[in-house]
């Protein structure tokens, strides 16, 4: 494996700082993380946020957790964070009134939830309230600058926490982009979400930064064809000189394209 990514010399390099924490929805030291594997609690459903249903823990990575909704598929798993208002303890919904859902994508017969229901409860580990922690309170106003750096969670790969700065600031949002990536991965969020980190978050938490793409963004150079005028024949065939060729400034990339024309994602 790569030795650990280094922020201290990257900011350096990049004459760049990172925002400051207080710019962020997290706490200054990040929650700490006692769920296990296998145990269950009640999850808003990503895909249908007014549901609240069962799901189970998947998996646990730094400060938060892989979880996936009992009764749907594979493909869906979702993250989130230990302190995140998404995530409460069995029992929560019932108690505030409210009926637990079968998740969107339920693989059986809507008929048949109430069984499921008290099939997949029956004997189940619960995660215990304690390891529920509190969201931190928002941030007002955003106070992210163009530039900053920061660690962001790429929502296309959403186990991945990235390097990331701060493209553009509009109201209460910011545009995150992903160092290295040329756009591919980068999207606009409220200045409040909580998939954007301060640097330093995942050596924090234990979580594996990933090194920032190697797709230059700033010193491509893009060759432009001369003028038909230009274009000299040459033994009878049509040839273009190379001094002839001029350097332009760089053009917005489609997409992260390898040398082969290969898609490095
Ligand atoms: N598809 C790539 C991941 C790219 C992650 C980019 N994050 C900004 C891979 O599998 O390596």
């Amino acid at each position: 494996k790569s030795e650990q990514f280094n922020w201290d010399e990257y900011l350096k390099e990049t004459e760049s700082i990172a925002a400051p924490l207080h710019c962020f929805r997290q706490s200054r030291i990040p929650p700490t993380n006692d769920f296990k594997v296998g145990m269950k609690l009640e999850a808003r459903d990503p895909r249908n946020v007014t549901s609240v249903c069962i799901a189970t823990v998947i998996g646990i990575t730094g400060a938060r957790l892989r979880l996936r909704l009992d009764g749907s598929d594979n493909k869906n798993d979702f993250w989130r964070l230990v302190d995140s208002s998404d995530i409460q303890p069995i029992g929560t919904c019932e108690k505030k009134g409210g009926m637990l859902q079968p998740p969107l994508g339920f693989q059986m017969n809507a008929s048949s939830w109430p069984m499921f229901l008290l099939r997949t409860l029956n004997g189940a580990e619960m995660a215990p309230a304690a390891f529920f922690k509190k969201e931190p309170p928002k941030p007002v106003p955003n106070c992210f600058k163009v530039g900053m750096k920061l660690e962001a969670i790429d929502r296309k790969n959403p186990y991945l926490i990235c390097p990331a700065t701060i493209g553009d600031v509009k109201g209460d949002e910011v545009f995150v982009t992903f160092d290295g990536w040329r756009g591919a991965f980068d999207y606009w969020c409220r200045c409040d979400s909580r998939d954007i980190f301060p640097v330093g978050w995942c050596s924090l938490t234990g979580d594996a930064l990933q090194p920032p793409g190697n797709n230059a963004e700033s010193d491509l150079e893009c060759w432009q064809l001369p003028p038909a005028s230009a274009v000299v024949e040459l033994f009878g065939q049509k040839k273009i000189l190379p001094e002839q060729l001029t350097p332009t400034s760089p053009s917005p990339q489609p997409s992260p394209e390898g040398e082969n024309g290969t898609m490095q994602i």
